[in-house]
């Protein structure tokens, strides 16, 4: 994954740089769940809006895109917990029958301290 991270006092500011995806989302992650978790679900081609029953708790709460070649035009910024991971996983794939980027390895689980 090749996304631009900054954590800095709690805050979590997201830009995609160029790369084969476009699109990342992020979420809290059910305690105890992790990447093997987001890599099943995904090779199980599980819907973003059925993520929260696989692996994170709640919907994903913040997106961003960049078109291919491109860098995101924006940065999202949200605040994390102390103590709590987050997944930040690419959930787009190439071609309707394409496996999701997650699946491909197109994740982070991300540790606040
Ligand atoms: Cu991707």
């Amino acid at each position: 994954m090749r996304s631009c991270l900054n954590l800095s006092a709690m805050m979590l500011g997201m830009v995609i740089l160029s790369c084969g995806g476009r699109s990342h989302d992020v979420g809290l992650l059910q305690r105890g769940k992790g990447a093997r978790e987001i890599v099943e679900a995904a090779q199980a081609n599980a819907r973003l809006r059925d993520l929260p029953a696989q692996y994170l708790e709640g919907p994903p709460f913040a997106a961003q895109f960049a078109w291919p070649g491109a860098t995101s035009p924006a940065t999202v910024t949200v605040e994390l917990q102390a103590g709590r991971e987050y997944a930040l996983i690419c959930t787009l794939r190439d071609t309707m029958t394409a496996p999701q980027h997650a699946a491909l390895g197109m994740l982070r689980v991300l540790r606040v301290r």
